[in-house]
């Protein structure tokens, strides 16, 4: 009976076990898909992802309408610098904002997208540009030349050639950019496609030791769900030659895998993605990352049933969201203003012109499931005033009202616990019920789980 009930004891523990050390989403707390990940030339200690954003309980690839940055220098805590651009932004499209890039380019930052154009229907290469990494990025039309333009990703070689690469429906090309990144350089354009066996869409390229890399998505035996390829090139633009799989399927895949190859810190990783987080929803994916080696002849070692980075049990995040941003990433300035005239203020200034009754401030957080936080504002408040904090899918949560809130000395912290957050998009306000000479510089939602 002893033995019996040891036995037991064991099956049910290494069954715990195996389950608590499965694959943990590396973002866990909004559905977010394709990630593109950077390390910046002016901060190497950080590392940002860039990824496109599932709408909560949704069965389609059809309700993708914007894209998120994440930036982390510890892999475990990462801040979420919400949404950086939308489909709402860009004139010229209609919808589908798949999977993106970004990219470091003579001073600013570009976001390379891909959107449906409202014109033709088709699928262009969109560009977006932001002076900071984390955006907002506005809309700077689509590359010239490039047809159906979908999953692009843009390799800048040693020598500071840019290389855009796209590709979907078991297509891929390839093509060197002129130097402005607004067109393909005429004669560069090359049909990759038959180098890479079973190709479906989402190349990226990275190099290691002077050999390119074109890893994708694709389909083996022209079957779901996609698994992660690669090949090998001397020459960005190839001929490449195809290696093997990489990451094979794994359990609570997603229908789709896309993935980016970056080196950090002395060891590589591959980021791709699966649907741990939505259990097994294919259209709501979460970001995924594990360590990526090489053997000695350069060749990727298999990532078989991948099981993360094991840096922690659980990544920590919080929302950062800079109050003069808010138009452009979801939020709204009712009868508010930004300024940039005080000094004290992070990013590019704040949200000021509470000069008459329930003007406000409103910025958006997006989560994948019902969830907390700790709320804290930052303002600069010259006399006391009266206010609604509200927080809540469309506000109507109201948490704080009619609070009064004290005159601050400077720039200060107000804080809110336990703010209860709804899956998809939450408007978190600050309404003046009076005039009041109020500044106010960012917003941050510290998540728990
Ligand atoms: O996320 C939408 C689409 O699914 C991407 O553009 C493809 O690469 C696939 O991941």
């Amino acid at each position: 009976m002893k033995v019996y009930f040891k036995y037991i004891s064991l099956v049910i523990f290494s069954f715990l076990y195996r389950e608590s050390s499965a694959q943990q989403p590396l973002i866990p707390h909004v559905y977010a898909a394709d990630p593109s990940a950077h390390i910046w030339p002016e901060d190497p200690g950080t590392i940002w992802l860039y990824t496109s954003h599932d709408t909560p309980g949704t069965n389609t690839h059809k309700t993708m309408f914007s894209y998120h940055a994440f930036s982390s220098q510890d892999l475990v805590n990462w801040v979420d610098h919400g949404r950086i651009l939308s489909v709402d932004d860009v004139p010229w499209a209609s919808t589908m904002a798949w999977a993106a890039d970004a990219v470091y380019w003579k001073g600013k930052y570009y976001l390379v997208h891909c959107m449906k154009e409202r014109a033709t229907g088709t699928t262009r290469t969109g560009l977006a540009v932001s002076d900071y990494p984390q955006g907002p990025f506005v809309d700077a039309g689509y590359i010239n030349g490039v047809e159906f333009g979908q999953d692009p990703s843009l390799f800048v070689d040693d020598d500071g050639t840019p290389y855009l690469y796209w590709g979907s429906g078991s297509k891929c090309y390839g093509a060197e950019l002129t130097q402005d990144l607004r067109s393909i350089k005429k004669g560069s354009l090359v049909d990759l496609t038959e180098q890479l066996f079973e190709v479906f869409e989402g190349p990226w390229v990275h190099k290691y030791e002077g050999k390119y890399y074109l890893s994708y998505p694709g389909l083996p035996g022209n079957k779901w769900p996609e698994q992660m390829y690669y090949a090998v090139a001397d020459q960005p633009l190839g001929p490449y030659e195809f290696q093997k799989i990489y990451i094979p399927k794994f359990k609570k895949h997603s229908g789709t895998n896309h993935g980016s190859i970056i080196p950090w810190k002395d060891q590589w990783i591959a980021f791709h993605h699966g649907s741990q987080l939505s259990d097994g929803n294919s259209a709501c994916r979460n970001v995924l990352a594990d360590w990526l080696t090489y053997d000695k002849k350069g060749r990727i070692n298999t990532i078989q049933d991948p099981k993360g980075l094991g840096l922690a049990e659980k990544s920590k995040v919080t929302v950062f969201l800079e109050a003069e941003n808010a138009p452009l990433q979801g939020g709204k300035l009712e009868g508010t203003r930004l300024s940039q005239k005080k000094t004290g203020y992070s990013g590019t200034g704040y949200v000021t012109g509470f000069d008459a009754k329930f003007n406000y401030v409103q910025v958006m957080v997006q989560v994948a499931k019902k969830m907390k936080g700790d709320l804290t504002i930052r303002i600069d408040a010259e006399e006391d005033f009266h206010a609604d904090v509200l927080v809540g899918p469309r506000v109507l949560n109201k948490e704080w009202q009619g609070m009064l809130i004290n005159k601050t000395a400077g720039w200060q912290e107000i804080r809110f616990e336990d703010v209860e957050l709804d899956p998809g998009d939450n408007m978190i306000r600050i309404q003046s019920y009076q005039e009041v000479n109020l500044k106010v510089d960012w917003f941050k939602v510290e998540l728990k789980d």
